[in-house]
C-alpha cells in the first residue's frame, strides 16, 4: 500500500489516478511511498484513469437500451485521447444485437457481439488485450463486471442484480480498479454512469470532432467547400456517403449533436 507525497501531488498538480507509473521509496513494512509519477501518455476525467491504451466501450443490446450518441462521445474522447476503441455489444442472448452493431460494423473500431453464454467470442476479446492497458465503461447494468469476470475468471469482480440497479439507481462497482493480468496485460473495471458530461471529459475543439470519427476521413476531403463542418452544408462528400450507405446515419447524427455541443462550450 502506498502514499504519495504532498510534494509529488502538487509536483503534477493533480490527483494521481489508476494507471500512473510511479516510483517508490520502499518503507521495508509492505507500505511505500510515492516520490515520482511518470508524464501521462493520457488521462481521462470519468472514469478517472490514466495511461490508457485502449478504451472497451460496453453497450448491451437491451436491458438497458443502448444510447448510440453516448457510446459515440466515449469513442470521441478515446479518439482525441489517442486511445484505441473497442465496442462490445452484450447481452446478445436477449434481443437483436444487430440493430447496433451494424452501426458500428462501418467503422474502423474493433466489433465484438458476446453474450454471457458465448465463450468464442470472449475468447477473441481476451486475445486483443494482450499487452495494454484497456479500460472497460458504459452505462450501468450494461454487463462490464460480468465480462471481465468471463474473461479473467480468477478476479471475480462485483455483479449487480439489474432490478436492483434500476430500482435504486445504484452502481454495483464504485471505484475504479486496474487488475494486473501479467506481461504488461492490465484490465480496469469502472462504475457505469447515467450522464455523460462532455465539458468535463475533454477539450475538443470543434473544428477537431469530425477527426474523431474515423470513419469520416475518406470524405471530408472530397467536400465542396473547404471548411465544411459536415453538419447539412450543400456538397458534403460525408453526407454523400451517409446517404449511399457508406458511413451510419446514427454515427453522422451523433457527430453533429457533438459537433454544436463542443462549438456552445465556453472557451476562455
Ligand atoms: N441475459 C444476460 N444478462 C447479462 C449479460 N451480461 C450481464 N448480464 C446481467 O446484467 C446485470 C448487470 O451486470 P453487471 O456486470 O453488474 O453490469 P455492470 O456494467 O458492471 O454495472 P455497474 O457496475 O453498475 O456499472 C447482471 O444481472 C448480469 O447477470 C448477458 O450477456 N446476458
Ligand atoms: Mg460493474
Ligand atoms: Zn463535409
Amino acid at each position: 500500500m502506498c502514499r504519495a507525497s504532498a510534494k509529488i501531488r502538487k509536483e503534477i498538480g493533480k490527483k494521481l489516478l489508476a494507471g500512473d507509473y510511479v516510483s517508490f521509496i520502499d518503507n521495508k513494512d509492505g507500505t511505500g511511498f510515492i516520490n515520482v509519477c511518470e508524464e501521462r501518455k493520457n488521462s481521462f476525467v470519468r472514469p478517472p484513469v490514466a495511461n490508457v491504451d485502449m478504451l472497451l466501450i460496453v453497450a448491451s443490446a437491451d436491458q438497458p437500451s443502448p444510447v448510440p450518441y453516448n457510446i459515440d462521445v466515449l469513442s470521441t474522447i478515446a479518439v482525441k485521447s489517442g486511445a484505441e476503441v473497442y465496442i462490445v455489444v452484450t447481452k446478445s442472448d436477449i434481443a437483436k444485437a444487430e440493430t447496433l452493431a451494424g452501426i458500428y460494423r462501418k467503422t474502423p473500431f474493433e466489433l465484438t457481439v458476446t453474450s454471457s453464454s458465448d465463450s468464442k467470442s470472449v475468447d477473441k476479446i481476451r486475445a486483443c488485450l494482450k499487452g495494454k492497458t484497456t479500460v472497460l465503461t458504459g452505462a450501468s447494468g450494461v454487463g462490464k463486471s460480468t465480462l471481465i469476470n468471463l474473461l479473467f475468471p480468477s478476479l471475480q469482480t462485483d455483479v449487480g442484480e439489474l432490478s436492483d440497479k434500476i430500482r435504486r439507481g445504484r452502481n454495483t462497482t464504485r471505484v475504479t480498479e486496474l487488475f494486473s493480468l501479467g506481461e504488461d496485460t492490465y484490465i480496469a473495471d469502472t462504475p457505469g454512469f447515467s450522464m455523460l458530461d462532455i465539458e468535463q471529459c475533454c477539450t475538443l475543439e470543434p473544428g477537431e470532432t469530425a477527426d474523431c470519427f474515423p470513419e469520416f476521413a475518406p470524405y471530408t476531403v472530397s467536400c465542396r467547400f473547404r471548411k465544411c463542418t459536415h453538419t447539412g452544408e450543400q456538397g458534403c462528400a460525408v453526407s454523400e456517403a451517409v446517404e449511399k450507405g457508406l458511413v451510419s446515419a446514427s454515427r453522422h447524427e451523433s457527430y453533429i449533436k457533438l459537433f454544436n455541443e463542443v462549438k456552445n462550450i465556453p472557451r476562455y
